[in-house]
């Protein structure tokens, strides 16, 4: 097999199926990452959205037996929204980050390397592939940086010359042993702007971040979010791109490549008190299709609420107060107990006296009270 005239052959398909950059590098375990995803941990760094099993993380051979090499690909997302609604107040908008506008970009990915891996069986049939993306267990950015897709940023993104950090990564492990490129040569430089730019300073050191601290991650989780962070969150209802915007290698990158990655503004920067209204039905029919809903909507109706408070929102009064009266979710009452102290019409504290004395759940009984007290001081 002439694994060269293959290996060109493939970049020309990648090309044509709508994959804009792809690499290649070797099956080799990344042992350098293992040792810095152990220190993660011991450090209590992570997410816990990764893979537990750091030897499955590390190692492409436990994933695909005889693998030898990798293929990266990465595909190029917009990060201008054009035509935006402007929030006002009565009306105010959340933000979803870039990387959940347009159709799920797993799916998108998965499509790409389903029509890669196809191509690939068919000139090779006796040929193995295990493609994956986001939820597979390789580092996709550590694949991606081995195979030259691009530096491993300050702010812990996959940076391309051509498209900056806006894109997103996926890979197929294979037995066919194309031949390895060559990783890219840091270009961060003296620059820290994406340090400085963290609102809640998650980005410990250059490229090393505390997860549990990256507002990406707690609009991803479930419970309270702690109130150090609630303020900072602004109006971000879903992940957060400070350290990408303000990466001055991204200036000018808005790539609209991908039909399907095209946002829908309506989704994109979504109108927040309505998205509070929403059945599990009505909420599945407008976002269920972005990467941002995969937690469903309870995380990000909690979100809206914080977004509500940020914006000091009258209007969404009304709406706050039904919750707190009535919702079955202990976060969701208890975050708009917070967010009616936030806003601070002191006429609220009747209500949340009310509130207190038929509560039992202690977490929402905090936030009452947390509420209260703030209402109590402006009055
Ligand atoms: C868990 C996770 C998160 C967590 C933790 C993020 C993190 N930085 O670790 C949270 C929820 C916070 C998150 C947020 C985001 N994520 Co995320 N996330 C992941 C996931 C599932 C695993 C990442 C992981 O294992 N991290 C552990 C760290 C330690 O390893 P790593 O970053 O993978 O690898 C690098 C480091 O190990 C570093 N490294 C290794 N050794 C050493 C040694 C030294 C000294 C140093 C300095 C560094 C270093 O080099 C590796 C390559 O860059 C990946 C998908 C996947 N399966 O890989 C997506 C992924 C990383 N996320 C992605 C995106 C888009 C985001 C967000 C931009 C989304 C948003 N807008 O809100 C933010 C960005 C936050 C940030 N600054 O990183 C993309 C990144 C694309 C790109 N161009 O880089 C990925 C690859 C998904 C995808 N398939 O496209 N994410
Ligand atoms: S995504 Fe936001 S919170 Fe997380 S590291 Fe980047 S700037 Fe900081
Ligand atoms: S902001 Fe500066 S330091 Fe951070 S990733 Fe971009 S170039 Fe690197």
């Amino acid at each position: 097999m002439d694994i060269y005239a293959l290996q060109q052959d493939i970049i020309r398909y990648s090309k044509e199926i709508g994959i804009d950059k792809i690499g290649f590098t070797t099956a080799d375990p990344f042992s350098e990452l293992k040792a810095r995803l152990v220190r993660q941990q011991e450090l209590g760094y992570n997410s816990g959205f990764e893979e537990p099993d750091l030897d499955k993380r590390t190692d492409a051979t436990l994933l695909l037996p005889g693998a030898t090499s990798i293929i990266s690909i990465a595909l190029a997302y917009p990060s201008k929204l054009e035509d935006a609604p402007k929030g006002k107040k009565g009306e105010r908008r959340g933000l979803f980050c870039r990387s959940s506008w347009g159709l799920d970009y797993h799916r998108v990915l998965k499509d790409r390397l389903t029509k890669l891996e196809a191509y690939i069986l068919e000139i090779v049939p006796n040929a193995t592939v295990q493609s994956m993306v986001d939820t597979g267990a390789l580092s996709d950015r550590a694949v991606a940086e081995r195979a030259g897709i691009g530096w491993s940023g300050k702010n812990c993104a996959i940076i391309t010359p051509e498209f900056g950090s806006y894109v997103y990564l996926g890979e197929m492990i294979t037995n066919i042993p194309f031949i390895p490129d060559t990783p890219m040569e840091d270009q961060c430089g003296t620059c820290t702007k994406c340090l400085d730019a963290c609102p809640t300073d998650a980005l410990v050191g250059p490229g090393q971040i505390d997860a549990k601290r990256c507002i990406s991650f707690l609009t991803q989780t479930k419970d309270f979010i702690p109130m150090e962070f609630r303020k900072k969150i602004g109006n971000r209802i879903y992940g957060c791109d400070s350290c990408q915007t303000s990466c001055p290698v991204n200036k000018g990158h808005n790539h609209q490549i991908h039909k399907e990655m095209e946002p829908d503004a309506e989704i994109a920067k979504a109108e927040l008190i309505p998205m509070l209204q929403l059945s599990n039905r009505e909420f599945k029919a407008k976002f269920g299709h972005v990467s941002g809903a995969w937690r469903g909507k309870n995380p990000l109706q909690r979100n809206a609420i914080i977004a509500l408070a940020h914006f000091k929102e009258e209007a969404a009064i009304p709406t706050l107060v039904e919750l707190v009266k009535k919702d079955t979710r202990p976060v969701i009452r208890g975050t708009a107990a917070w967010a009616l102290g936030e806003i601070g019409n002191v006429d609220m504290l009747s209500v949340l006296y009310e509130a207190l004395e038929k509560e039992e759940e202690q977490e929402v009984r905090n936030e009452i009270e947390y509420a209260i007290d703030v209402l109590k001081n402006i009055e």
